[in-house]
C-alpha cells in the first residue's frame, strides 16, 4: 500500500488529557486507514516554523488508534510535550488544521502461523511507545491471535495513553500487565523484567514479540528474545525530517554494517534488526508516464512548452531539486505512481555519488535550529558501479531530465566519475559537488579558486553535457571560485551547498551531531544564499542555479531576481514532498499558498 503523494490539511477532532501525556485525534479525508506501526508525519497549520521558527520539520508519530469516521478515518495520537514540536501538537485545539504526510513505513506482520496451542504474540510497550502497541493489540484480537500486553511507566505522570488506549469500562483490559519504575501500579522494575518471566515459560519460542518504547528497553527486548529464540519485531524511533527517504537523517545500524532508514526501511524492524518487507515494488513502472529520453525533450528554442531553458535542456519550469534532497527512488516506493505523474521538478538532481560505496556518518545526522536544519548525512551512496547500475535505470524512467551530482577526493577520480556517468544517454547533465561539508577529504576543492579551476580543465574535455559546478558558501569570496570555474569551462554554477554549523544537545551539553559539526539549511539561510548569489551573478556569465531556503514560490522569485536562471528547492522537500510543484506554480500564478516563513530574519 503507498501513502497518498505530499501532504493534506487535516482537522483536529478532538484533544484531551492523558496521564501526562494528551491524545488528539484528526479526521483524515483523504488517507487510507493505517496499519499498526505506520507513523505519520504532523506539523500544525499554524505556529510551525512562525515566530522563533522552531518547530520547523514535522514530527513523525505513530498512530495509536483509527477507526472509521464520517468522510474519512479517525487517526488518534499519543503526544508528549519534550519540545517545541511535541509542545505545539499537545496545544492543537478542536477545528485547527493540521499538515499530514502518511501512513508511512512498514507496518507489524502478523505471525505466519496461528497456532492457537502456541504462546502467540506478548507486546511489549514503554511509555510513549505504547502507541502503536493499541492499535496493534486490537487487530490481533480481531484476528483472534492469542496475545499478552507488557506496559511500563516511569510514573504515574507518565502512564499517559493507558485508560483510554488499554482500559475497558474503566478496567484494565485482562490480557495486560504493568510494570512502573517506582512500583504505584503493577510490578516495580522494568517491563523487561515481566518479558525476561514470559519468556522462561516452556512455550516461550513460539511466541512473537513486538515492542516499541525508549532504546535502552528495546535492546533489552532483542536480547532477551535472542536468548531465547524468540522472533521479534521492533518499532523504532529515530530523528527524522521527512518520513519518505528524502532526508536521511533517521539511520540506524544494519546488521552487517552500513545503515538502514529507519522512516522507509522501517519503522518496524524484525529481528535480527532488518526491514520487515518491501513497501513497494523498488522498481519505478508508472504505466500513465513515459520516462524522459534526450529525444523526447523538444530542442531549445523550438518554443514547444511553456519552460525554460538551461545549458540546452529544455525544462518545462524553473523549479528543480538540491542534490540530496530527494530520493526519487524511495519515494517512489512511498507514494508510488503519483510521484510520477506530478513529478515535483521539472529536472531531477541525484544525490552526489562518490567513486566507491560510502555508508555515510554516524548518527545523529540531523538537528532541527530555528528556521533550518543542520545536517551530517556524511554521503552515504552505492559508489559509482552501483548508481550505474542500479540506480541510473531507475533514475531513467523519471519523466524529467536527469542531472547526477558527484563527488572525489582528487582528480583522477573525480575523471573517472564524468566521463563514465557522462557516456551514459540518460543523463542530461552532471553537477561537480565539490563543496560537500560533511566529509573529512583534506581538502575541499571548492574552497580553492586554484584548485576549482584545475578540476574544470582536467573534466571539460570529458564530455560536452553541462558541468554545473556546486559552489560552497564557506569561503569569503564565493565569487572568486565562481570565476575560476567559468574560466576552466563550467557550464554554470549553482549555490550555495549548506553552511557550516554546530549544534549543542540542551541535554548532554555536548555535539548534538555525531561528527560535531554539519551543514545548515532553511530558510535561515536565504539571506545569505541572496547576497552570495548577487555576488557571483556579477562576476560570472554563465548560467546559475539559486537554492538556499526556498519554500514558496515568493522566495523562489528572489532567487530569481537576484539572477538565478533556476531556482533548487531543499530543506522545504522535507516539510512538503510536493514543495517542488507547489514552488513552481506559486512562480507562476505570484501567490504562495503559504506566507513567506522567514520569521526570523523578515521584517515585513
Ligand atoms: O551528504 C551530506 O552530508 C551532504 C552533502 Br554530499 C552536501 O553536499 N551537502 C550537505 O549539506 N550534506
Amino acid at each position: 500500500m503507498t501513502a497518498p503523494f505530499g501532504r493534506r490539511l487535516c482537522e483536529v477532532a478532538e484533544n484531551q488529557v492523558s496521564g501526562g501525556y494528551r491524545i488528539f485525534s484528526l479526521i483524515d479525508r483523504e488517507g487510507p486507514a493505517p496499519e499498526p506501526g505506520q507513523f505519520y508525519m504532523l506539523a500544525s497549520e499554524k505556529s510551525w516554523g512562525e515566530g522563533g521558527g522552531r518547530p520547523f520539520l514535522p514530527r513523525a508519530i505513530s498512530v495509536a488508534e483509527t477507526a472509521p469516521a464520517k468522510n474519512g478515518v479517525r487517526l488518534d495520537f499519543l503526544v508528549e510535550g519534550v519540545g517545541p514540536g511535541t509542545d505545539r501538537l499537545c496545544e492543537l485545539e478542536a477545528g485547527e488544521g493540521v499538515w499530514v504526510a502518511g501512513p508511512l513505513g512498514h507496518s507489524f506482520s502478523t505471525p505466519k502461523q496461528v497456532n492457537p496451542d502456541a504462546a502467540g504474540a506478548i507486546l511489549v510497550g514503554g511509555g510513549i511507545g505504547i502507541a502503536p502497541m493499541a492499535i496493534w493489540r486490537r487487530r490481533l484480537v480481531e484476528k483472534g491471535i492469542p496475545l499478552r500486553v507488557l506496559l511500563g511507566f516511569r510514573n504515574e505522570a507518565h502512564s499517559g495513553g493507558l485508560n483510554e488506549l488499554f482500559c475497558a469500562g474503566g478496567t484494565l483490559c485482562p490480557d495486560v500487565r504493568l510494570a512502573t519504575e517506582d512500583g504505584h501500579a503493577g510490578h516495580q522494575g522494568n517491563v523487561t523484567d515481566l518479558l525476561a518471566t514470559m519468556l522462561a515459560g516452556d512455550d516461550a519460542a513460539s511466541a512473537v514479540v513486538y515492542s516499541c518504547g525508549p532504546p535502552a528497553m528495546l535492546q533489552a527486548v532483542a536480547t532477551l528474545c535472542s536468548e531465547r529464540g524468540v522472533s521479534y519485531q521492533l518499532a523504532e524511533e529515530s530523528p527524522m525530517a521527512c518520513g519518505f527517504g528524502a532526508c536521511f537523517g533517521c539511520a540506524v545500524p544494519k546488521p552487517g554494517g552500513g545503515y538502514l532508514r529507519l522512516c522507509v526501511d522501517g519503522p518496524v524492524l524484525s529481528g535480527p534488526a532488518g526491514p520487515v518487507a518491501d513497501l513497494a515494488p523498488p522498481s519505478l513502472r508508472c504505466s500513465s508516464c513515459s520516462g524522459w529520453s534526450p529525444k523526447s525533450a523538444p530542442p531549445p528554442g523550438s518554443g514547444e512548452g511553456s519552460g525554460t531553458e538551461f545549458c540546452g535542456i529544455e525544462l518545462v519550469h524553473p523549479v528543480i531539486n538540491a542534490s540530496g534532497t530527494y530520493d526519487a527512488i524511495a519515494a517512489y516506493r512511498v507514494f508510488g505512481d503519483e510521484l510520477l505523474e506530478e513529478f515535483p521538478f521539472s529536472a531531477f538532481v541525484s544525490k552526489t555519488i562518490t567513486p566507491e560505496p560510502r555508508a555515510g556518518n554516524e548518527p545523529q545526522r540531523i538537528w532541527e535550529t530555528p528556521a533550518g536544519m543542520i545536517n551530517s548525512i556524511g554521503l552515504p551512496n552505492k559508489g559509482l558501479e552501483g548508481f550505474l547500475a542500479e540506480d541510473l535505470p531507475e533514475l531513467a524512467k523519471l519523466p524529467v531530465p536527469l542531472i547526477v551530482s558527484v563527488m572525489a577526493t582528487n582528480r583522477e577520480e573525480f575523471s573517472r566519475l564524468v566521463r563514465e556517468v557522462a557516456e551514459r544517454d540518460e543523463v542530461a547533465g552532471l553537477e561537480l559537488n565539490v563543496s560537500c561539508p560533511n566529509v573529512h577529504s583534506g581538502l575541499i576543492v571548492g574552497e580553492n579558486p586554484d584548485e576549482t579551476e584545475a578540476l574544470l580543465e582536467a573534466l571539460r574535455p570529458l564530455t560536452e553535457k553541462p558541468l554545473i559546478v556546486k559552489l560552497t558558501p564557506n569561503v569569503a569570496n564565493p565569487e572568486a571560485v565562481a570565476v575560476a570555474a567559468e574560466e576552466g569551462g563550467a557550464d554554470a554554477v549553482s549555490l550555495i551547498n549548506t553552511l557550516k554549523a554546530s549544534a549543542i544537545d540542551p541535554v548532554t551539553r555536548e555535539p548534538a551531531l555525531s561528527a560535531g559539526h554539519g551543514g545548515l539549511s532553511g530558510p535561515a539561510v536565504r539571506p545569505i544564499a541572496l547576497q552570495q548569489l548577487r555576488a557571483v551573478r556579477a562576476a560570472v556569465e554563465i548560467p546559475l542555479i539559486g537554492m538556499g531556503g526556498v519554500s514558496n514560490g515568493a522566495a523562489a522569485a528572489e532567487f530569481l531576481a537576484a539572477g538565478a536562471g533556476l531556482v533548487a528547492v531543499g530543506t522545504e522537500n522535507f516539510r512538503d514532498p510536493r514543495a517542488g510543484s507547489r514552488v513552481a506554480n506559486e512562480l507562476e500564478t505570484g501567490m504562495s499558498e503559504t506566507p513567506p516563513r522567514l520569521a526570523v530574519l523578515d521584517l515585513d
